[in-house]
Order: C-alpha cells, then sequence, then structure tokens
C-alpha cells in the first residue's frame, strides 16, 4: 500500500504554518484535495436512519472475524480504555470540504493492540446502525490518525454525525469513515462496502481523486 504523498505534504505544510507565524497560514492548493470547495458548515450525509440519544447508554460495538481476541465492546469500555484527540479535515466526495474538525476516542491503533488481528486478516469491514458497510484495507489503517471517534469538539457526537461512534478516517474520502458503527470485521478477502458496490472506488484516496470506479 503507497502511502498517501498527499496528505503527508500537507499535513507537513500545515505543521510548518503553525510554526512559523502562530496562525494558519495556509496555501489551499496543498490543504485541499483537487475538484474539492471548502466550507465552513459541516454537512449532513447519510441514509437518514440514525439512532437516538436514548440509544447511547447501551451501545455496543462487535469485534470478531480474523482476530485472536474477538470481543464485544460496550461504548463505556471504549471511553474508560482510551481518550485522545484528533484535528482532521474533511473530504466528502461530493466535493464539499472542512478543515479543523476536532474528534475524541480511541486510535483504531489501540484497538488493533487489544484484538491482535492474525497474520491473515488483510481487510476490514465496518458495519453501522442504517445498515451502512464500508471497506478499508487493514495496512491503511495502521495509522496514528484514524479514530474510533466518540467525542465531537468537546461534546458526545450527535446523532446526524454518527453518534454515539463513528470512525474517522482522515486520508479518505468521507464515505470510509462509518457512522453509528456497530460492527468491524477483520477479513482475509475484500469484500465491498454499500458505496463500493455503487460504483464508488475501491480505495478512496482524496489526493488522487479516487472518486468513482
Ligand atoms: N453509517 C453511515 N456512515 C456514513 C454514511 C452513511 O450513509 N451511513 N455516509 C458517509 C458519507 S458519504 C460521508 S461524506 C460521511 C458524512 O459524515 P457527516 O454526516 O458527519 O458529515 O459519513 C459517511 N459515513
Ligand atoms: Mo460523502
Amino acid at each position: 500500500m503507497p502511502y498517501n504523498e498527499g496528505y503527508i505534504k500537507a499535513k507537513l505544510k500545515q505543521a510548518e504554518a503553525h510554526k512559523l507565524t502562530g496562525q494558519q497560514d495556509i496555501d489551499h492548493s496543498d490543504r485541499l484535495p483537487p475538484g474539492q470547495t471548502l466550507t465552513t458548515g459541516f454537512p449532513i450525509l447519510d441514509l437518514g436512519v440514525r439512532p437516538k440519544r436514548e440509544e447511547y447508554p447501551s451501545w455496543q460495538i462487535e469485534v470478531r472475524g480474523k482476530v485472536a481476541n474477538k470481543k464485544t465492546f460496550s461504548l463505556d469500555e471504549i471511553k474508560k480504555l482510551s481518550r485522545e484527540e484528533r484535528m482532521h479535515d474533511f473530504h466528502c466526495v461530493t466535493r464539499w470540504s472542512r478543515y479543523d474538525i476536532n474528534w475524541a476516542g480511541m486510535p483504531f491503533t489501540k484497538l488493533l493492540e487489544l484484538i491482535q488481528p492474525l497474520p491473515e486478516a488483510k481487510h476490514v469491514v465496518f458495519y453501522s446502525y442504517d445498515n451502512y458497510t464500508t471497506n478499508i484495507p487493514l495496512e491503511e489503517l495502521r495509522n496514528d490518525d484514524v479514530l474510533i471517534a466518540y467525542e465531537l469538539e468537546g461534546k458526545e457526537i450527535p446523532p446526524e454525525h454518527g453518534g454515539p461512534v463513528r470512525m474517522i478516517v482522515p486520508m479518505l474520502y468521507g464515505w470510509k469513515s462509518a457512522k453509528f458503527l456497530t460492527k468491524i470485521e477483520f477479513r482475509d478477502e475484500d469484500e465491498s462496502g454499500f458505496w463500493e458496490v455503487r460504483g464508488y472506488h475501491n480505495h478512496g484516496d482524496p489526493w488522487l481523486e479516487e472518486r468513482y470506479s
């Protein structure tokens, strides 16, 4: 799996700009992937089926498939195990991008430590409350930026943005970041998700404009 050179370059640029000027003196051509338009709003994109806040306290995430330790986590357990903050840009294939969204949650790398994927695990499929699914290569997810998020801007994630818990996979288009996460499956073979079977690209790197297949 090649690195996302454009993403890394943009991150380095951002770091440099912060360090040198103390403000976000950003060259948009390096931060905004090709074909994207910047928005200051935060559009809501899903299938219109969302959990209610009453369902948050009993939420569980099942981890199954090619792992040494199959386990079902309650959301409370996840919160107790880890809380790290991440600031990320978000790029939707429908061409809007939003900078600097502040999430908190458990890094995916921490989950990998706990459940120990087996050597044959090569692909991960994420399942959601609304029967949405999306697939990502495991190698891509061994990245400290990837988060199992349960807070947005310091508060519980509202249902419209994927609460109580969602994936944040910032180096891929937004459709790879499953909202209302209910299950994570580690697989030896790939399996296309909801949008991937409907013509979206299997990988989805915004810097390479991997929009459609
Ligand atoms: N469960 C679920 N997750 C989903 C979707 C969805 O329809 N259902 N839509 C995806 C798409 S296309 C995008 S752009 C982002 C949007 O996240 P937002 O609504 O918080 O902006 O969620 C992704 N995750
Ligand atoms: Mo999207």
